[in-house]
Order: C-alpha cells, then structure tokens, then sequence
C-alpha cells in the first residue's frame, strides 16, 4: 500500500462550495471552477460527500441510487469532466460511500417493502410484535433504531434516520453489489474512497438490548467487520488507492488493525474522540468547555499508539458534521480567532498521519451562531431540537445547545467574494451565510500575503519537503501547564518541536531544554515571540515551532 503521509486532502460539501445554476445549492461545475484555487493552494485529492440521488433527508447521506449523480448536483458527465480537470491538475477525487445503510427510497428497500424475500435479506428486518422492538438500541440522531413496519409485520433497523435502513452485510449479495459499485466508480478514474460510518457494518449474531448504554457496543467494530473491509477493499481492487474510513466510538487498537497495511484493509481511519472534549459526561447535546489536559492526553495516545501499531490516522479539526473547531476552542467568544485557526493548522500539518483541510479552514470560518431554530436545517439539530424541547429544555437554553452542537455548523456556505451572497450563488443560498463571512471572503484572503490562506499554502507545501514530518517519530513533552500541548517529531538529525497554547492566558509551556539545540521558525509568529530562556512561554493560543535549521522554511 503506498505512503500517503505526503499527501493532502480537501474535504468539499458540495451543496454548500460553489453553485453555478442559481439555485441556492452547490454543484460539480462549480468545483471545477474551483479547481485552480485548490491547485494554487496545494492539495492531491478532493474528497466529495455524497452527490448521489438522494431524497436529502440526510444531506446525501441517504443514497437511492449508487451509480449516478443528483440532478441537483449536476450529470454523470459533469463528474466525468471534474475528474479529468482534477487529473490535468495532480486532484484525484474521492468519492463518499455510504454502505451501512441505504435511504429507504433506494429500489433495494422498495423491494423489500413489496415483500420480496430477496430484498428482505439485505436489510435487518425482524419479525415482532408492533409494541416492542427487537432491541432497546438508540438512533444516533434520536429515539428507536428500531422501525415498525405493519404491512410486513416486521422491524427494520435503522442506526440513523428511519429513512436510513441499516444494510444487512452477512447476505454475501450485499457485500458483492457494494464491492461492485466502488468497482464501477473506479473504473470512471475516481482516485480514492471514504467509507461511511464502515464500522458499524457488522452486526452481532443476536439483536440483545443493551443494559447500561444504546447499543452501540454490539455492532461497534462488530464481529465481521474487519473480514468484510478487507473482501471489499479486495474485490473492488482499491488496495493501492487512498481509502479512509470514518470510525464512529472507535478504539486505537481497532484503528490499528484498519489501517496497518498488513491487515490490506484501509489507508488510514478518522476518530472522533478529541472533538468529544467538550462534552459533558460523552453528551453531545451538553456543552462544556473544552477539556485541555483530556485532548493532550487523547493526541498522545493516538498519535503514538497508532505509530507504534503501524497504523495511519486522517488529520482534522474539522468535517461536515462538526462545530467549527476555532469556536469551539475559543472560550472568549471570538477574540482570538485569527490565533487559534493558525494553531489548529500548524498542528494539522505537524503531527503524524494524512493532513484533511475542510472547506473554509483555510479562511477561518467560525460558527455562524444563527439567531433562530428556524435557520437550521440538519435533521440531527431538529430531531435534538425536539428531544431536548420534550426533556423541559427553554426555547433559549435549546437554541443555546444548537448553537453549539449543530452539524450545520460547518455547512455554511463558502465566502468566495464580499457581494450579498459571497460569490457562493446568484439565488439565496439553502443555508444563510452570516454577514460577517464576508470579510473573511477567499479573494480577500489570497490578496493579503499574511492571511492564513497562504499560511495554509506554506504549510502544505512544507510538509511535503521535509520528510520528518510526513515519516518522523512522534513523541509528546512533558509541559508547565496544564493547558499547552507539545510534541517532537523526529527522522535521522531532524527534529521539530510544537508548543501550542490552548488559553487565552500567558502560559509557561515546555524547558527549554527541549529546544536547545533547535531554532525558531518566526515567519509564522501570531504574537510576539518571547525570549526563551529556562521555559518556552507562550501568548493566548500561540503556537510556537523550532526547527533543525535546514528545516526552516
Ligand atoms: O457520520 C457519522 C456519525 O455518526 C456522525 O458524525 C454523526 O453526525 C454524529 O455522531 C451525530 O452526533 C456520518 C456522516 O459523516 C454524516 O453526515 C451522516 O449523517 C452519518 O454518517 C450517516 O450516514
């Protein structure tokens, strides 16, 4: 399996990213436009989400058809055309592929609801009684993961919406269409996959309630699961292309096997567990302020257990489904933005693993915090929105929680320009872009040369000349301060050492010793460097790098 750890990835939510067609939503065409800005800014690949037929409950996330493009998004030859523009420029695409479950509007489900026993067989349907599911299992969106469904007297499950039904992957028939669908997409030139929530393909062998939680450690990493990534990745013959898969309450020792090219499974894993730092108690929906030490702990024990086991981790802050990670780590309501979206990309780009830029780090897109309920869209937000109302929850207090939490977050639209509509469409956009994303437009921050889009582009094209920081040892620092988190990374007589303050304090970080033989990188200084003499000592949210002086840029 090749090394990738050189390679970048631009996450794209199309919908959201550019629309040609004046009609609120982003298409293909419109990141074909895009191709240039992400050429000039460095990347290899584009990852898409879905841009499947899609009856959009889930954003795309319910697939009705696996082997053709949305209208919304454009035509089977627009992709065509995208990954040839891609190619011509070193882009390869990756495609989204969301196998542990199909939108019950898919033809597989409708045969199954017509009763066919062939059909029956690819989802998880169970006979019952109409008052008591299988299982006490939860939806990760909310309520049962159990549907009842009369005319058939049975069950089916579903892990997210009801319109999402769980496949069943123990029909060898299923595991065959899903391996020749990725077959399909490959055959188009498409460069790499990312494997929807694959962890949760495998179901255990009985449907038990779960005593102490919602079920989710029966069919997390679950008893098949590795044998049938491995078939897949296999017969779809894509054990040389980028694969990633999106592991939902993971482990590390999981994530090893996934990812260690000896297991011939996937290139590398993302996990969730450092975006949970600030929940309280593991609740998403209870928002507390982001627990530092926890974080330091959680890097260290995944970026050295997964060097250790020979696995490989996708970096990000950020995705479709998360909160902003410069607000999220603000706890002062804005005022170091600049600071921390420089922090979180020195940090994407100097630790071990594949680097994923989502659409807009690169601008510094903060939260939108939109004024009313009604300004968001996401079926999770208003499934929640609904559950906290029932729990007794103020209209305030949900409003507060959604603010937060809610996926659409990092949905915004894109801010290419500073018109009404930021360049992202001529009609209304399907999701408001506040009007202070303007400023932080994408023509704008490629005119300044201090912006943190040319920071972005430094970045990447420093980690690609230095080989201690695509293959370099990881090792986390003992600090002074129980809010700063610092590593080295070590190849041969190389070494670069991260400081980061994860405060809007002055903080004593590391000894200075740490750093005595290396020093500083000040081209990307946020505030001013002060002197290190027995500790490296850092402003709010500053990160500071030393370096081998052939390392510096
Ligand atoms: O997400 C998996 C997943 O479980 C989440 O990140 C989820 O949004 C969160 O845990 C809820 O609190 C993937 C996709 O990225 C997401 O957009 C889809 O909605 C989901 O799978 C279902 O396909």
């Amino acid at each position: 399996m090749p090394d990738f750890s050189s390679s970048v990835v631009y996450q794209i939510y199309p919908r959201s990213f550019a629309d040609t067609t004046a009609t609120g939503t982003g298409d293909l065409p419109g990141v074909i436009g895009k191709l240039d800005y992400l050429a000039d800014l460095g990347v290899d690949y584009v990852w898409l989400t879905p841009v499947f037929p899609s009856p959009g409950i889930d954003n795309g996330y319910d697939v009705a058809d696996y082997c053709a493009i949305d209208p919304q998004f454009g035509t089977l030859d627009d992709l065509d055309r995208l990954i040839a523009a891609g190619r011509e420029r070193g882009i390869g695409v990756i495609l989204d592929m969301v196998f542990n479950h199909t939108s019950t509007s898919h033809p597989w489900f409708r045969r199954a609801l017509a009763g066919d026993p062939t059909y029956l067989d690819y989802y998880h349907f169970v006979e019952g009684s109409p008052t008591k599911p299988p299982t006490n299992w939860q939806s990760k969106f909310g309520g049962p993961a159990w549907e009842y469904v009369p005319k058939l007297k049975r069950w089916y499950l579903h892990l997210f919406d009801r319109t999402q039904a769980d496949l069943n992957w123990d029909n060898p028939a299923v595991r065959r269409e899903v391996a020749e669908v990725v077959r399909w997409w490959k055959r188009r030139g498409v460069a790499g996959f990312r494997f929807d929530v694959v962890n949760l393909i495998s179901k255990p062998e009985h449907w038990i309630s779960d005593d102490s939680g919602d079920g989710r450690r029966f069919y997390t990493d679950g008893p098949h699961v590795h044998d049938y990534i491995a078939e897949l990745v296999d017969r779809a013959g894509i054990g040389e292309d980028l694969t990633v898969g999106e592991m939902s309450s993971t482990s590390l020792e999981e994530c090893v096997r996934y990812s260690n090219p000896q297991s011939h499974e996937l290139a590398m894993t993302f996990n969730f567990h450092h975006l949970k730092v600030d929940y309280a108690d593991g609740d998403k929906w209870a928002v507390c302020a982001p627990d530092i030490p926890r974080l330091r702990e959680l890097l260290s024990t995944w970026q050295q257990g997964m060097a250790a086991g020979g696995g490989c981790q996708a970096l990000f802050w950020n995705n479709h489904d998360q909160p902003r990670a410069l607000t999220r780590f603000d706890t002062t309501g804005g005022a170091y933005r600049d600071q921390i979206a420089r922090m979180l990309a020195v940090v994407t780009f100097t630790m071990r693993g594949v680097p994923f830029i989502y659409q807009g780090d690169e601008l510094g897109l903060p939260d939108p915090c939109y004024g009313s309920l009604s300004d968001y869209r996401d079926v999770e937000s208003l499934n929640y929105a609904r559950i906290l109302r029932e729990r007794g929850m103020s209209d305030d207090d949900i409003l507060a929680v959604i603010q937060a939490r809610s996926r659409d977050n990092g949905r915004v639209p894109v801010p290419w320009d500073d018109t009404a509509t930021c360049g992202f469409s001529e009609a209304t956009p399907w999701l408001a872009i506040p009007p202070s994303f303007r400023q932080l437009n994408a023509a704008a921050a490629r005119r300044d040369p201090t912006s943190l889009w040319h920071l972005y582009r430094d970045l990447i094209r420093w980690r690609k000349r230095h080989r201690v920081l695509t293959e370099g040892d990881v090792r986390f620092l003992p600090v002074r301060d129980a809010d700063v988190i610092a590593y080295e990374r070590t190849h041969g007589t190389h070494r670069v050492v991260v400081v980061t303050s994860w405060c809007a304090r002055q903080a004593t970080g590391i000894d200075a010793a740490e750093v005595d033989d290396l020093s500083e990188i000040t081209a990307w200084a946020t505030a001013p460097l002060a002197a290190v003499t027995e500790t490296v000592d850092l402003a709010p949210y500053q990160v500071r790098v030393f370096a081998t002086a052939s390392l510096h840029p």
